[in-house]
């Protein structure tokens, strides 16, 4: 049902004109688009329409969007589309009575914007001027309600002061530690990346860990780096996520990769194995070591130690393998070997020509290992340490100091590391320091620790010469907190405070949280650990980030997902010169459901305009006639609309939102009659979340007859939501039945002129939830009988 052909094909059957009615198409430009957009943008900057009250809201609702990082030159249309999405959101919202903050910002530390200035040959400090520049003309001119006295750039000293202090406070309740792991490097990228950043890809039938930035195969370094201890949450991580109000793949994501295994760890003489399946020690006949681990490797391969184990179940010797395929970081990194239940093992055990013991699992041994001591339970999570180390400039210094008289006499801050010493909190920010040498090294040092007056500094607690950390932290540690300090920039003492706490006790949670589900494990993961963190500090009093996070779809161009490197990016600067911005939002919302994106052409622009031209000519048309009757039918189908867009827009379901609107200027159309103002009035509130320029133009004709800005205007925006009559409702729609192979599966209330049009009931039952899993398969056949029911033969 989502196959987006078909979804053109509904749209262009709603919104292209019959050809009689050609006549009357606006010319183009009969919106004078760009002026309005002029004209209203700055009528809201100067009114401060968009600034949250934030000490005094009495019903905040914090809206937010992921905050771009600028990897490209400037946003293309994808981005748009996610933006226009949580925005009309937050509009709709205001008009329901809520304050609403809806926060903008940059993303610009870290990897991503540095490798951008490397391949363009910029120092990232430039790069990230000018792309705050052209991200943010870019971002007003989409017509977001964003609060632009407030924003968060994630390499000002302001800000990475406090992304420092985190890492100080994590370091202090022994969340931040030193260690020596085999952790990912890109040679590509030359630096260190957590296991979140690494992606796996089949190359030649194997499966091989590459980098997500650049595509290069990781390898396995064994290096000294910074970890954040978020395993040490990982169970509280995993527990809260049902009762997380998120989209389902993204929740589903998220415990895959945490990933809880209840097993046990159990004795075979001095050696320890962990397993899930204690039932099948019976079936025991070798261990297997990690020794010989190959990453990708599908081959199993081995060699025998020349040791052996006892299985103290029976008191056999079983001979211990070094092999290729048990994990090293996994588990006590040795394996019991059954081939009898265990499919890798029996590979295994075939290729070597060991035992295979056949015998039934037997569940009375879990509590007889346990019962006689040589084994106990234990939960094991895949969920590794988070690598918080970049060997690479363009990141917030590591706020950490180390003295190697403290660690001669092995003091430290924390006895566990001696000589390190997190930088006192009063010299924080430890400022980034300008340097031509900015480039990724080969030697697995960052770029800083070529410059002495960085790194040479004194021990805090000894006063001795000590040494900098020269590796900066990993750019994920700056967006996992970025929603703390919106609501309290601008704040009386946010030069003291990361977050004001009387406000962040108002504003969050944050309310609805949009952006793209490819950081479920990344961004939204490492988000939830650090507030789990903070509030266990005593900084926070809730422990999770985002009460709702709202999934969106893509934007596919050619059959692919726009993309830089697929060659296939949609400038919206064009579109917005040609169209507007409106028309833009407008068409991207119309593309198909919010949450599963929609292919993006240039046809449908065209239709989408000469649409809002139909609205533009309907309303301007009755904003010049005073006092008069709607007809009828018209006054019926716009209490349709109201009903339907009101519904849609808290679900956030803007595709049918939007075919509402269209079937009511159709009738309206048909009618050949102007709206009563009263029902302008109603339908212009209902287009302000999609078209608000449009709207704030057509509003202040409506209600002054002019298009002058009154001295005393309220702006459309600060409305109230329309609201509707349900008796004309009720005497207007009936029940539609939705069959599938025959069996009623469904029965919605629907517009009587709606009943008869087979495309608008196709769209519907797209976007319906409870039909929507019983058309997984495309249909054989379709049986429509208007006004009463249709049928699906799958
Ligand atoms: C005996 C056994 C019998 C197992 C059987 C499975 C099935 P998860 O769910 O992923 O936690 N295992 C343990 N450590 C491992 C490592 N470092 N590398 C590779 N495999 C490892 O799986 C745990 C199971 O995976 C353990 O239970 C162990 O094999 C294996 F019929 O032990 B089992
Ligand atoms: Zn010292």
């Amino acid at each position: 049902m989502q196959d987006s052909k078909k979804q053109a094909d509904t749209f262009s059957a709603i919104t292209e004109p019959s050809p009689t009615s050609e006549a009357n198409l606006p010319p183009k430009q009969v919106i004078p688009h760009n002026n309005i957009e002029h004209k209203w943008q700055a009528y809201w900057k100067q009114q401060h329409v968009d600034v949250a009250d934030i000490a005094s809201a009495k019903k905040p609702l914090y809206n937010l969007m992921m905050f771009p990082y600028p990897s490209a030159e400037g946003l293309h249309v994808g981005n748009m589309y996610a933006f226009a999405g949580s925005d009309i959101y937050g509009r709709y919202m205001r008009m329901r009575g809520y304050d609403v903050f809806e926060p903008i910002g940059l993303d610009g530390f870290g990897i991503h914007s540095e490798n951008y200035a490397l391949k363009v040959g910029k120092h990232p400090k430039e790069h990230a001027a000018d792309s705050e520049k052209h991200f943010y003309e870019q971002l007003h001119s989409i017509g977001a309600m964003f609060d632009w006295t407030r924003t968060v750039e994630t390499y000002h000293p302001d800000y990475y002061r406090w992304t420092q202090w985190i890492f100080v406070q994590m370091f202090k309740h022994g969340l931040a530690y030193r260690g020596k792991a085999a952790v990912n490097w890109c040679g590509g990228c030359k630096t260190v990346l957590s296991d979140e950043q690494v992606l796996q890809k089949e190359i030649d039938g194997a499966s091989y860990a590459v980098c997500e930035r650049c595509g290069n195969k990781v390898e396995k370094k064994l290096l000294e780096q910074w970890f954040f201890r978020i395993t040490a949450y990982a169970g509280k991580l995993l527990d809260h996520i049902p009762s997380l109000n998120w989209s389902e793949k993204v929740k589903g994501a998220q415990e895959k990769w945490i990933g809880r295994s209840e097993g046990m760890t159990i004795k075979f003489g001095k050696i320890e194995v962990f397993t899930t399946r204690p039932d099948t020690l019976n079936a025991v006949t070798f261990l297997a070591t990690s020794e010989l681990y190959e990453e990708g490797s599908k081959e199993k391969k081995g060699e025998f130690s020349g040791e052996y184990a006892i299985n103290s179940l029976d008191g056999r010797n079983i001979p211990i393998w070094k092999t290729n395929y048990v994990a090293p970081g996994y588990g006590t990194g040795i394996i019991m070997g059954v081939p009898a239940h265990d499919e890798r093992d029996m590979e295994f055990a075939s290729t070597y020509h060991l035992d295979i013991v056949k015998k039934d699992p037997d569940p009375t041994l879990w509590e007889r290992i346990e019962k006689e001591g040589w084994g106990k339970r234990t939960t094991k999570y895949h969920l590794r340490d988070w690598t918080i180390s970049r060997q690479r400039y363009w990141g917030a210094p590591i706020p950490m100091i180390y003295c190697e008289t403290c660690a001669k006499a092995k003091i430290g801050e924390q006895l566990s590391m001696p000589g390190w010493y997190a930088v006192p909190e009063k010299d924080l920010p430890v400022l980034l320091p300008d340097i031509d040498d900015y480039k990724p090294r080969d030697d697995g040092v960052g770029p800083l620790a070529k410059h002495k007056e960085f790194y040479e500094t004194i021990c805090p607690h000894c006063g001795a010469k000590a040494k900098r950390e020269t590796d900066v932290c990993d750019t994920f540690l700056d967006s996992s907190w970025y929603y703390l300090r919106y609501p309290s920039v601008r704040c009386a003492h946010s030069e003291q405070v990361p977050f004001d706490p009387e406000i962040t006790k108002k504003w969050l949670p944050v309310a609805m949280y949009t952006g793209g589900s490819e950081h479920s494990v990344l961004h939204l993961m490492y988000s939830r650990f650090v507030t789990m963190a903070l509030h266990d500090f005593g900084f926070l009093d809730f422990d999770e980030p985002f009460s709702t996070f709202f999934a969106h779809g893509l934007v596919i161009k050619d059959g692919a997902k726009m993309s830089k490197s697929k060659g296939n990016v949609v400038n919206p600067d064009i579109y917005i010169e040609k169209y507007g911005a409106d028309a833009l939002r407008m068409y991207l919302m119309f593309m198909g459901p919010f949450a599963d994106g929609g292919d993006f052409r240039d046809t449908g622009m065209e239709s989408m305009y000469r649409f809002i031209g139909r609205i533009w000519r309907l309303i301007t048309s009755s904003a010049n006639m005073s006092s008069v009757d709607s007809d009828a039918a018209t006054h019926r189908q716009l209490q349709m609309a109201i009903a339907r867009v009101t519904d849609d827009l808290a679900k956030r379901r803007y595709n049918t939102a939007i075919a509402g609107l269209m079937e009511c200027v159709n009738v309206a159309n048909d009618a050949k009659k102007p709206l009563s103002t009263e029902d302008a009035k109603d339908f212009v509130k209902l287009i302000a979340p999609f078209l608000p320029h449009i709207a704030e133009e057509l509003w202040v004709r409506v209600t002054t007859g002019g298009e002058t800005i009154p001295d005393n205007y309220q702006s459309v925006h600060k409305q109230s939501w329309p609201m509707y009559d349900k008796s004309l409702l009720l005497s207007s729609s009936i029940q539609f039945v939705i069959q599938v192979n025959g069996k009623v599966r469904e029965t919605m209330q629907v517009g009587v002129d709606d009943a008869k049009n087979q495309k608008v009931i196709e769209l519907l039952v797209a976007n319906n939830e409870k039909v929507k899993k019983y058309l997984i398969t495309a249909s054989k056949k379709i049986i429509f009988i208007p006004g009463k029911l249709i049928n699906f033969v799958v």
